[in-house]
């Protein structure tokens, strides 16, 4: 297949661009480098040393005889150019992961906010309305996340995207109608993934395209397969307050010497999935498209689910790091039950990594590796989803005399 990749430099489209790649595909990427600028922006860097693009996709052709083929693209600004691009290549799919990715990010401030939906909503929205105007029948993937959900259960578990509803008819009748599950986002940028599925929905149906649109839960890990054939193929390892995921960050966190940032009580629960896994489960994906007039295919791509105190606890006895609860800078439940179906991605043949202690070893050694790297100062989360939330972060930081630092 042809297959684009539209930010195939982040974290979860550099493995993936790999690993499709490997299996023969041929594979463009699509990106505008937007994640480099954030951290030039943020005074952060990935924890492990990243290549530029070009020198990636030279070493992968390298190591391998596959070509990547990279193009420096805004897919939320940049219409008429991606549309000529994609009307040259006439892929086979797209698969887009071109979003502002942080929930902590699209919190920090107004001008964040704004950023993150214009990007995301925008980038959607030209991938359809170049699609859709160029008569493409490629499949389009996208990553979406659990969080559109809401963490909330009813004592019932999560569909995968669709929910029959029963609505009583004006004669008294009862009618059932197929809806989207009800949305309920917890930041900006998860409201961004709840405007995409509208978006996919609306030209599904009016135009016949097809869409994948994956739901999912916090990515772990740093290698696949791939990214560990060479140095130099390295995946990008996010920990500081804004980018870094809660497990990468408690891993990191302990392999510094850093106690572990539990927000609240760490009765959040949430789904997880290994990034070998999120890799694997694009492939079967790809191999499942719908057909033109179908509805939004909607997977769950996760595999368990924990509570955050139980990953800091779990983490705590494999390295012995002390664990800290500190005020969460987050509007959301403090306790939370969360019961979610995979059933599609178990039936299409995923055998799921599970959380063991040899992989999260494996990550604590690669963090150890490069705690060089680590700017203390960077660790803790401070963007407050409200500015009394905020106050409250501020006067524990200072309250510690420290700026950021424990
Ligand atoms: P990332 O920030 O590492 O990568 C996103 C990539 O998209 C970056 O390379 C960035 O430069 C590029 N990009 C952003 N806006 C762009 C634009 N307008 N034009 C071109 N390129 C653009 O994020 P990630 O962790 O790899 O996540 C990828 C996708 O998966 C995201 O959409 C995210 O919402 C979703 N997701 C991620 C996780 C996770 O834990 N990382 C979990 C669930 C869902
Ligand atoms: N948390 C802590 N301590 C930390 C960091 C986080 O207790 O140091 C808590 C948060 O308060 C939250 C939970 O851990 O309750 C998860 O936070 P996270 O930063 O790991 O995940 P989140 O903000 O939800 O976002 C990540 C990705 C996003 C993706 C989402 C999937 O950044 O792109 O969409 O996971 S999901 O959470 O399933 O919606």
């Amino acid at each position: 297949m042809k297959i684009v990749v539209l930010g195939g430099d982040g974290f979860v489209g550099w493995p993936t661009t790999l690993h499709l790649s490997n299996l023969g595909h041929e594979v463009h990427i699509f990106d505008n480098l937007s994640r480099r600028w954030i951290d030039t922006e943020l005074g952060v860097q990935s924890l492990t040393p990243m290549d530029s693009i070009q020198e990636r996709t030279r070493i992968w052709h390298e190591v391998t005889g596959h070509r990547v083929q990279f193009h420096l693209i805004d897919v939320a600004k940049d219409y008429e150019i991606l549309k000529a691009r994609l009307e040259q290549l006439q892929p086979d799919a797209i698969i887009h992961f071109a979003e502002q990715r942080a929930a902590p990010y699209s919190m920090k401030s107004d001008r964040h906010k704004v950023y993150t939906v214009n990007n995301n909503v925008s980038a959607t929205h030209n991938v359809l309305a170049a699609m859709a105007e160029l008569g493409l029948t490629s499949h389009l993937v996208h990553l979406g996340t659990m969080g559109v959900y809401g963490y909330s259960t009813v004592g019932a578990a999560i569909p995968e995207g669709y929910l029959t509803a029963r609505i009583e008819t004006m004669d008294g009748g009862e009618a059932e109608q197929e809806i989207l599950y009800p949305t309920r986002p917890g930041s900006v940028y998860h409201m961004t993934k709840s405007l995409d599925q509208i978006l996919f929905q609306f030209y599904a149906q009016n135009d016949g395209l097809r869409i994948t649109d994956l739901h999912q839960g916090v990515v772990w890990g740093t290698h696949t397969q791939e990214t560990r054939l060479h140095d130099q193929l390295i995946n990008r390892f996010d920990y500081d307050g804004d980018y870094g995921t809660v497990l990468n960050r408690f891993l990191i966190q302990a392999a510094v010497g850093h106690p572990l940032t539990v927000h609240g009580t760490g009765g959040q629960t949430r789904a997880f999935i290994h990034i070998q896994d999120s890799v694997r489960c694009i492939e079967l994906a790809l191999a499942d498209a719908p057909k033109p007039g179908d509805r939004v295919k909607i997977f769950n791509q996760m595999t368990e689910t924990h509570k955050v105190r139980d990953l800091a606890g779990l983490v705590s006895r494999l390295t012995g790091a002390e664990i800290r609860n500190l005020p969460n800078p987050r509007k959301e439940a403090a306790e939370n039950d969360l019961v979610v179906r995979n059933d599609q991605f178990l039936a299409l043949g995923l055998d799921p990594i599970r959380l063991q202690d040899g992989l999260l070893s494996e990550i604590v050694e690669v963090a150890r590796k490069y705690a060089h790297r680590v700017d203390r100062s960077r660790i803790r989360a401070v963007s407050a989803w409200t500015r009394e939330i905020g106050s409250t972060v501020v006067r524990d930081v200072e309250g510690k005399g420290l700026k950021s630092v424990f």
